[in-house]
């Protein structure tokens, strides 16, 4: 195993798209091996590096984690992205929960079939508006960031997410001003607006050709 950080799955977002915000934010460089064949897949699982026979699959510090949120832990801890004490460390995980929460929901429309598509696009959109925007409006009312008035890992999946739901709802975040400003600021981070320039290692919405990719590695899933 080399020293890089090594990142295992698909060309496209799904669970490890909130890895690369985090490593892109902490400044960590970072190599991609695409699944693009059911072989690559069967190689990993030969290979024993799949815990759970499951991807994202990270190699880091001589370890090959696996399940995304032990990777985002990791990364978040080595990093400085975890707060200064238990205390805020645990208000930290509510708050990134939540966004991965919500995260899923965007993520789960990939798979809807045709006829629930708009349904599911409905409950997004009220969930966003009426669960969780307010939360984080809330939460950066008195401070530019969500915990401890400095940068962690809810900020970063915070920004993530609400970039996912603007895709979706241009104008979901006009009655959440804080938010706005919120990410206006994230957006000028310098490390943050090298990921968002075209070319960096962030990912676009799914489409045909990454949902084919899928069924096809996956094989056993899509029977
Ligand atoms: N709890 C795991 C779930 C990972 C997961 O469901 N990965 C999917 C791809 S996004 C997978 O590898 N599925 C293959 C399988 O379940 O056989 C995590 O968050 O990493």
């Amino acid at each position: 195993m080399s020293g890089k950080v090594v990142l295992h799955y698909f060309n496209g977002r799904g669970k490890m798209e909130s890895i690369r915000w985090l490593l892109a934010t902490a400044g960590v460089e970072f190599e991609e091996v695409f699944l693009t064949k059911r072989e690559h897949y069967d190689k990993l699982l030969n290979d024993g590096a799949l815990m759970f026979q499951q991807v994202p699959l990270v190699e880091i510090d001589g370890m090959q984690l696996v399940q995304t949120k032990a990777i985002l832990n990791y990364i978040a801890g080595k990093y400085n992205l975890y707060g200064k004490d238990l205390k805020e460390r645990a208000l930290i995980d509510m708050y990134s929960e939540g966004t991965l929460d919500l995260m899923e929901l965007i993520l789960l429309l990939a798979i809807a079939p045709p006829e629930d598509k708009q349904k599911q696009l409905s409950n997004i959109e009220q969930k966003a508006k009426e669960r969780f925007m307010p939360v984080f409006e809330k939460g950066l009312a008195n401070s530019d960031f969500l915990v401890g008035n400095q940068l962690s890992r809810a900020d970063v999946h915070l920004l993530e997410a609400t970039l996912m739901l603007q895709e979706l709802f241009p104008t979901i975040l006009s009655t959440f001003p804080k938010i706005q400003a919120f990410q206006e600021r994230m957006k000028a981070l310098p490390r943050i607006s090298k990921f968002l320039q075209p070319g960096s290692a962030r990912k676009s919405p799914p489409d045909e050709n990454l949902m084919k990719t899928v069924k096809e590695v996956f094989s056993h899933l899509f029977k």
